[in-house]
């Protein structure tokens, strides 16, 4: 059986411990899993920075997979990492062309990372290997290895949405990044409205054939691309929510709430979260039910990310003056509205404050598929669960459609829904959350590999 090669901007090293695992994003936690079941390489960034122009991988190996990684230099850091990556892919991906930046030299840098690694990565690479290539980081990766010469299959999965056609269009250099695309056997997606999106511009705007067999044709090339959602270890994730950690988490948050009912927002500190919003409904929701007052806490963890990005610099003051003035507007002597908490937890104490909450509340204005709503819910007591309210725009809505679906643009929409999350009686908590877990177990993390694997071994055989 062929082995199988991840290819994604970070790599998340076995040796990583402690604090560096707890910050693994949803990329890594995935991945991670996958790996480890069926082994095989994973190669990519270290994260690092080295003056040092000459570089070759550093290759570590943990039972049946290896780890390749690069440093890359602060000038490649600045323009494929932090520039045409985040500032450029990020927010165009995420809908966001008022945030997107355009730079020509950016977008060179971007692609000359992806030929550096390829360079690298085609000298590790075997006749029969699977090449799976992640994210909007590493669009060009499956061009540049092609261009080396590369027969192996190659699959590329974007974790972000892709945009219609009128936000990519946008972009100047919007063709090559379609045409990059073109490079993999498969191209997946989360859902089925980001395929949606893919098939339009390609028959739109270059003419290409979309087939009823998830074919796509353009460019002289024809590729299979269809939506895989990404999903959590299921099992896994509820049996961290009975560890001991999670345990203690729990008990913790629960004794320190004093009876009062925790609403909980976990997100990556990230304007594609809805952050602000978020609070702005929360606010809404305290002004409108006085009697709520001095009763329920939103808690929010977020950790930083990207902040060498000015706008992550600017939306972390932006939220903390935002609480400040939440809590000093309701505050009393022995209530505090806002719990803000600017920090990683390991993935254990987060199943225990899932599981202490009794409102989740998961509302960004775009998001991939958000795997903080599916760990909500894998999270919770059978007997008891937890209420989630999630964006209509995360992916993850599309599966949990038995959660509350809010529009996050509606800030006394999002307010109603608290309050009727609040006060959901047990017996419809229980059938809602019944129905969204026989979905994650249907379609767990392991169940996403296998389809996406099968989908990219079979484009091996037909080619
Ligand atoms: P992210 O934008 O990082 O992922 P998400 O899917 O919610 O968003 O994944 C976050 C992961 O990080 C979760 O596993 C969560 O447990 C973990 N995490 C969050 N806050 C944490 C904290 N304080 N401490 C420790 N861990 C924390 C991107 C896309 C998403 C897509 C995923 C996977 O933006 O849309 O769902 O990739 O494809």
């Amino acid at each position: 059986m062929s082995r199988i090669v991840v290819v994604s901007n970070r790599v998340a090293v076995a040796r990583d411990t402690g604090k560096t695992r707890a910050r693994a994003g949803g990329l890594a936690v995935a991945l991670e899993a996958a790996l480890r079941e069926s082994g095989g390489l994973w190669f990519g960034w270290s994260g690092e920075t080295t003056q040092n122009r000459h570089r070759a991988p550093k290759v570590t190996t943990s039972g049946q997979v290896s780890y390749a990684t690069l440093d890359l230099t602060r000038a490649e850091r600045a323009e494929y990492y932090n520039g045409f990556a985040n500032q450029t892919l990020w927010p165009l991906f995420h809908y966001r062309m008022d945030l997107t930046a355009y730079e020509r030299g950016q977008e060179k840098g971007y692609i000359g990372v992806n030929r550096f690694f390829a360079r690298h990565l085609a000298k590790l690479l075997r006749r029969d290997d699977l090449v799976w290539v992640h994210d909007f980081h590493l669009l060009p990766m499956g061009q540049e290895l092609r261009r080396l010469g590369a027969p192996y299959p190659i699959g590329f999965f974007l974790h972000t949405p892709f945009p219609p056609p009128e936000i990519l269009l946008t972009l100047p250099n919007h063709e090559a990044i379609v045409r990059s695309l073109f490079a993999y056997d498969l191209a997946g997606f989360q859902t089925p409205d980001d395929l949606r999106s893919f098939h339009e511009y390609v028959t739109r705007e270059v003419g290409g054939e979309v087939r009823r067999n998830s074919t796509v044709s353009a460019f002289g090339r024809t590729i299979r691309a269809q939506a895989f959602p990404i999903s959590i270890d299921t099992g896994e994730f509820a049996e961290m929510a009975e560890s001991e950690p999670a345990k203690r988490e729990y008990e913790r948050t629960r004794a320190s709430m004093r009876g009062h009912k925790l609403i909980l927002g976990v997100d990556r500190l990230d304007y594609s979260k809805g952050l602000h919003e978020k609070f702005l409904a929360f606010e809404r929701f305290l002004e409108r039910r006085a009697e709520s007052r001095g009763k329920v806490v939103l808690m929010q963890v977020a950790p930083p990310s990207r902040g060498d990005v000015a706008q992550y610099r600017e939306i972390r003051e932006d939220l903390e003056q935002l609480t400040g003035h939440i809590n000093g507007r309701f505050s009393e002597p022995d209530w505090v509205p806002i719990r803000y908490l600017n920090r990683s937890f390991q993935r254990a104490n987060l199943a225990g404050l899932y599981r202490a909450s009794r409102v989740a509340l998961v509302t960004p204005f775009r998001d991939g598929m958000n795997l903080v709503a599916k760990e909500f819910v894998a999270a919770q007591l059978p007997e008891e669960p937890a209420v989630l309210v999630v964006s209509r725009f995360a992916g993850a809505a599309r599966e949990l459609s038995d959660a509350l679906v809010v529009n996050p643009y509606d800030t006394d929409g999002v307010a109603d829904a608290i309050h009727r999350a609040l006060n959901m009686r047990r017996k419809e908590r229980i059938e809602r959350w019944s129905s969204m877990m026989s979905v994650l177990e249907n379609n767990d993390l392991t169940a996403w590999r296998r389809g996406y694997v099968r989908a990219l071994r079979r484009t091996a055989r037909t080619a």
